[in-house]
């Protein structure tokens, strides 16, 4: 299913984030058909920095919870791999365990830094990283989605290197490649696209360049887009908005018309799913005279 979105050369398709059970539920009740497993927002939601605090256990846990929180195909940003080709390739094999569609790897070096923080990271060696993807497709095979991420532009490179990795990562056999980018426009991503040809689906992640109306994206044959942090970003706002207030106004009274029911918690988590199992499993002779 994954595959079918992100590597079809004919409708954009979008992954929305998710960092816990509760965000990919959201995620998937609003309607979205696909997950990104933001590595910046679960490490967020565990209360560490993206730059490979959380370990790539914690990472695969995490999974695991949006897995298993519904239907829909996980992308799974794992970082650099964690290390090198035997790193990235456990990685991927635990990741394809826990139910994971796909893995998006970085060209980055261990431990790696947010994207947007710093720059001029440092950027992994051609030839190794493309080791460390042959060795997630030698392993995994085509059982799981393999994206790789071009960190180039971020690091201050030009558009040769980019084109260059890019060559490089799809030889290796990726099966799409993300090109990141920390501009507030999307000329860079679109001068990317147009010399790249759509050698392999091209999936973008435009958190800084925001503006860019979404037609732009369809009209240069971008694969996927992925809204790549802004559930984590929308609860760190809520959030700090009601504890002000309840710690302000000592009192409740004032939020609750802005939070969730706990109806709604109830929903979304299907508790009405519970109590018709306990009528069939706790009481059968009950539920049998209905
Ligand atoms: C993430 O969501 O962790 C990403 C995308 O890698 S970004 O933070 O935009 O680099
Ligand atoms: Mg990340």
């Amino acid at each position: 299913m994954l595959r079918a979105q992100v590597c079809s050369n004919g409708e954009l398709s979008f992954l929305m984030e998710a960092h816990d059970g509760l965000s990919a539920t959201i995620a998937q009740r609003s309607g979205f058909k696909g997950l990104w497993a933001s590595g910046l927002s679960i490490a967020c939601s565990l209360g560490y920095r993206d730059a490979n605090e959380a370990s790539w256990s914690q990472l695969v846990d995490a999974v695991e919870r949006i897995v298993d929180s519904g239907p829909l195909p996980v992308l799974v940003d794992g970082d650099g791999g964690f290390g090198n080709f035997n790193n990235a390739r456990l990685l991927a094999r635990k990741l394809l365990q826990r139910g994971a569609a796909g893995v998006a790897l970085e060209d980055s070096c261990f431990p790696k830094m947010n994207s947007f923080v710093g720059d001029r990271h440092p950027l992994a060696d051609i030839d190794e990283f493309s080791g460390r993807l042959r060795a997630v497709k030698d392993t995994v095979a085509d059982d799981l989605v393999l994206v790789a991420r071009i960190e180039a532009l971020i690091a201050g490179y030009e558009m040769d290197e980019a084109l260059l990795r890019a060559h490089a990562y799809a030889d290796a056999g990726a099966d799409a490649i993300l090109i990141h980018s920390r501009r507030s426009t999307a000329d860079e991503i679109l001068s990317f696209a147009r010399a790249w040809q759509n050698r392999l689906p091209v999936v973008i992640v435009p958190t800084k360049y925001y503006r860019t109306p979404i037609s732009v994206y369809r009209k240069a044959r971008i694969s996927t887009v992925i809204w790549a942090n802004h559930s984590m970003r929308a609860a760190i706002a809520a959030m700090r908005q009601v504890c002000r207030r309840i710690l302000a106004e000592e009192n409740t009274a004032s939020v609750e018309p802005n939070i969730a029911t706990l109806d709604e918690v109830f929903e979304l988590l299907k508790y009405d799913e519970l109590a018709r199992a306990e009528a069939l499993y706790l009481r059968p002779d009950a539920e049998l005279r209905k």
